[in-house]
């Protein structure tokens, strides 16, 4: 790193204090900068990175709902307004324990990368609450979104900050946030996406990170003259992200050998497929946090409190949360024949992990690239409701597989250029921030 980007990361770190994930994001993304700063210095001279880590508007508030006997909950709801650089805020909701200001910082960071690599006109932007939906009734969800929804609703609108789901929030979420904000405005526009299929929402959409990251990958392997055909996968998480992944993986012809769950993980030698992967589905909805129910219907064995990265593999596809896998785990990866690693979700290998795998020649794609389908497909939807006129589902796989190409190509083309040619950190770095630093020049002061 150059002394100017370390000064940067030092200067982040003292003004967002107990804020590991964002310094992280930060650190990761500036340090594949130095090579454009030292082409560009009007980046460096107009204060562009100086500006992008910090966040346009920060709105926190608070989320009273009464649950189902009559108890007063208060939770903390936010949404990150992150950079409208290229277009308006766009990023999705997580309801977790686990949520805090710093993780969902980090998120709304990467996402303005994202959104910029998929080519739409997206800006960046993230939010959610510390809200656990874990056993929690419909009413009581349904209670908890309306709330949550009666203050977001002034800061967001269809030009301005489009929320979506992300852990924890999925259709039946957006179905009460949509409800809620139509009733406060008055309005049926397409402030959210991830809508349901008969109120405005997008055929793919709830596959579409899971298809995207797979069509990324197949891109990947084709670099090395590989195919997803005939390959074992090691699949983290459970949710829809991991949904989309397996069946996807599925149905090109490869097999996947575990799910994850904060349990632990599952092995299932004989592959997810079929009624297997609807049961996914049911796990999800159940609200019950276990990947455990999995092994105990279809006789499979089952890991506690393990992660599942010490299984032989050709491909991994970690597709549950942030840092879930560490610089032991891309050892046992590789020692084990793994030649690709491809992130489902946003930021789930350590940067010790990464480094790791970008030395052994490993094929390493970050989630900024790998998972902007989701959000791509989004963007889509945002179309179809402003057109007023829904896509079939070919359609929309079609303009997927074909944005899913074309960051690859986007990717690999810019990592050359730049000097590091193969490594996908550097190419989704420096073209994400190329385009909306431009942005940012054009607009002046902003
Ligand atoms: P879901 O809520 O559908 O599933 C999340 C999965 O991760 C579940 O298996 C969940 O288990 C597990 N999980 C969540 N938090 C933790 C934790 N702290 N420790 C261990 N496991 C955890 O979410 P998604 O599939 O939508 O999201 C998964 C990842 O993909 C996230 O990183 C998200 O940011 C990213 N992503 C999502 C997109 C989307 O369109 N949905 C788009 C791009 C990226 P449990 O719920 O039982 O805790
Ligand atoms: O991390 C992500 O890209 C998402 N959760 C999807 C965001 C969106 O607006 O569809």
């Amino acid at each position: 790193m150059s002394e100017y980007t370390k000064s940067l990361v030092a200067k982040v770190k003292a003004q967002n204090m107990n804020e590991p994930e964002f310094h992280q994001a930060v650190e990761e993304v500036v340090e594949s900068l130095d090579l454009v700063l030292e082409r560009h210095p009007e980046y460096r001279s107009a204060k562009i990175l100086e500006r992008m880590v910090e966040p346009e508007r920060i709105i926190i508030f608070r989320v009273p709902w009464m649950d189902d006997q009559g108890e007063i909950h208060i939770n903390r709801g936010y949404r990150i307004e992150m950079n409208s650089a290229i277009g308006p805020y766009k990023g999705g909701l997580r309801f977790h324990p686990s949520v805090t200001l710093g993780i969902l910082k980090f998120l709304a960071f990467e996402q303005v990368f994202k959104n910029s690599l998929t080519t739409l006109p997206m800006g960046g932007g993230k939010g959610g609450s510390d809200f656990d939906p874990k056993g929690k009734s419909d009413n009581e969800v349904m209670r908890f979104c309306q709330s949550f929804m009666t203050e977001l609703f002034r800061h967001i609108g269809p030009d301005t900050d489009v929320p979506a789901g992300d852990i924890g929030v999925g259709g039946r979420e957006i179905g009460y946030l949509f409800g809620q904000y139509k009733r406060l405005r008055n309005e049926f526009t397409g402030v959210l996406t991830g809508k349901g299929l008969n109120w405005g929402g997008s055929l793919i959409r709830p596959e579409a990170t899971g298809y995207g990251a797979v069509y990324f990958a197949q891109q990947m392997l084709h670099t090395k003259g590989h195919d997803i055909e005939g390959k074992v996968f090691a699949v983290s998480g459970f949710g829809n992200v991991a949904w989309g992944v397996v069946q996807k993986i599925n149905q090109l012809g490869g097999k996947v050998v575990t799910l994850s769950g904060p349990d632990g993980f599952i092995y299932d030698k004989d592959g997810v497929r079929g009624e297997k992967i609807d049961y996914m589905l049911k796990m999800r909805s159940s609200s019950n946090d276990r990947v455990k129910d999995y092994a105990d219907k279809f006789k499979v064995e089952f890991y506690p409190g393990k992660r599942p990265w010490s299984v032989k593999v050709d491909v991994a596809m970690p597709c549950a949360t942030q840092n879930e896998l560490n610089g032991d785990d891309a050892k046992e990866l590789v020692k084990n024949g793994c030649i690709c690693v491809c992130e489902g979700a946003n930021m789930p290998t350590t940067i010790e992990g990464y480094k790791f795998f970008t030395q052994a020649d490993v094929l390493f794609a970050p989630g900024k690239a790998a998972n902007a389908g989701g959000v791509a497909t989004s963007g889509l939807e945002m179309s179809q409701n402003s057109m007023r006129l829904p896509w079939s589902k070919d359609e929309v796989d079609k303009r997927l597989h074909e944005i899913m190409v074309r960051i690859h190509n986007t990717c690999i083309s810019t990592a050359e250029k730049y000097g590091t040619p193969g490594n996908y950190v550097n190419g989704a770095n420096i073209a994400g921030f190329l385009k909306v630093a431009d942005a940012m020049l054009d607009q002046g002061l902003v």
